[in-house]
């Protein structure tokens, strides 16, 4: 038999550690619809009938969550990120569950979409959205341009544009969000940029970015750049319009995101994401994030997953320095 004694300390620490809860909250946070005065909130949104090509990023939400360990300290103790270098110890977080999308029925789950990103925004809470396919956006930047009361900016991570100009028949597809939020007026075309950018790019996605003001940087661009040239050009960009982050994981390269539906060779490395994003977004805006296009079915061994998981903890550095900047701190 073991000696049954457990110190103190020892017990404390398991009893705080709700890590077991992990499997159905993000990092163990706690799952719950009340607000009481949190900073962030991560909701999952699984709706993947705008796919064009391979489908299952309805359950990305479940493969995220299942990606991160636990952030469960986040709301008393703060957390160390050992590569940003810096303790997040001023976020108090909840994740809100699944939007209870209808997958097939793209107006109805567009407007539920949009009322629940309302309801979180209505309540100062910054929304953290696991897709889902990049169609979601469309309706998250109804609900986030209403709460800013103008059209929001967005920093856009992808390998292609998603501007695509489709006709009546077929308006809402993971490839049109941000020219259809663009004609609704929720979208700062002019205060918005593209990175990474590799897809087949026909020349009316690129016309559609030259003509609204949108800056592009292409993923030969940015191979090139230095991720401190890639946060300057963001930030000259942006200036201080209110804007969002929306990451399409097929911005890496398949090697690394292999669980998407619409993978393009030629991309970037997991590092370089979580380098872009802790450098490139701080001192911005920012009213929310989402990462969209994971698809647990073509994820061998939770490799993005994995990577989406931690990028949301990438986020949350970003917001903790933020806040830290806006009170003076
Ligand atoms: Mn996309």
């Amino acid at each position: 038999m073991w000696n049954e004694t457990i110190p103190e300390e020892i017990r404390k620490q398991i009893d705080e550690n709700t890590y077991g809860l992990a499997m159905a909250s993000f990092g163990g946070i706690p799952l719950k619809r009340e607000f009481d005065n949190e900073d962030f909130c991560v909701v999952g949104i699984p709706y993947d009938t705008c796919t064009s090509r391979r489908a299952g990023a309805r359950f990305g939400p479940r493969a995220i969550r299942a990606g991160v360990h636990s952030i469960a300290g986040i709301n008393e103790k703060g957390i160390y990120s050992q590569d940003a270098h810096y303790v997040i110890r001023n976020l108090k977080g909840m994740d809100y569950g699944n939007i209870p999308v209808k997958n097939g029925y793209t107006e109805i789950s567009f407007q539920v979409i949009y009322e629940h990103m309302k309801n979180i925004l209505d309540h100062g809470c910054t929304p953290i959205a696991l897709g889902g396919d990049h169609s979601i956006t469309y309706p998250e930047l109804r609900a986030y341009a209403e709460s800013a009361g103008k059209p929001v900016a967005i920093i856009h991570f992808d390998s292609h544009n998603d501007t695509t100009d489709t006709p009546e028949n077929r308006k809402f597809t993971h490839g049109t969000p941000f020219r259809r939020a663009f004609e609704d007026g929720f979208l700062d075309a002019a205060h918005s940029i593209q990175i990474g950018i590799r897809g087949y790019m026909d020349s009316h996605r690129l016309k559609f970015a030259e003509e609204n003001g949108m800056e592009v940087i292409t993923a030969r661009e940015l191979h090139k750049m230095s991720p401190e040239e890639c946060a300057e050009r963001i930030r000259a960009q942006v200036k201080d319009a209110p804007c969002i982050v929306t990451f399409d994981v097929d911005f890496l390269d398949p090697v690394y995101t292999p669980g998407t539906g619409t993978p393009v060779a030629g991309g970037f490395t997991s590092y370089e994401a979580y380098e872009l994003v802790r450098q490139g977004l701080t001192g911005l805006d920012i009213r929310g994030f989402d990462i969209v296009e994971v698809t647990e079915d073509y994820d061998p061994a939770q490799i993005t997953g994995l990577f989406a998981g931690y990028l949301v903890v990438q986020f949350l550095v970003v917001l903790s320095k933020n806040k830290a900047e806006k009170e003076g701190k």
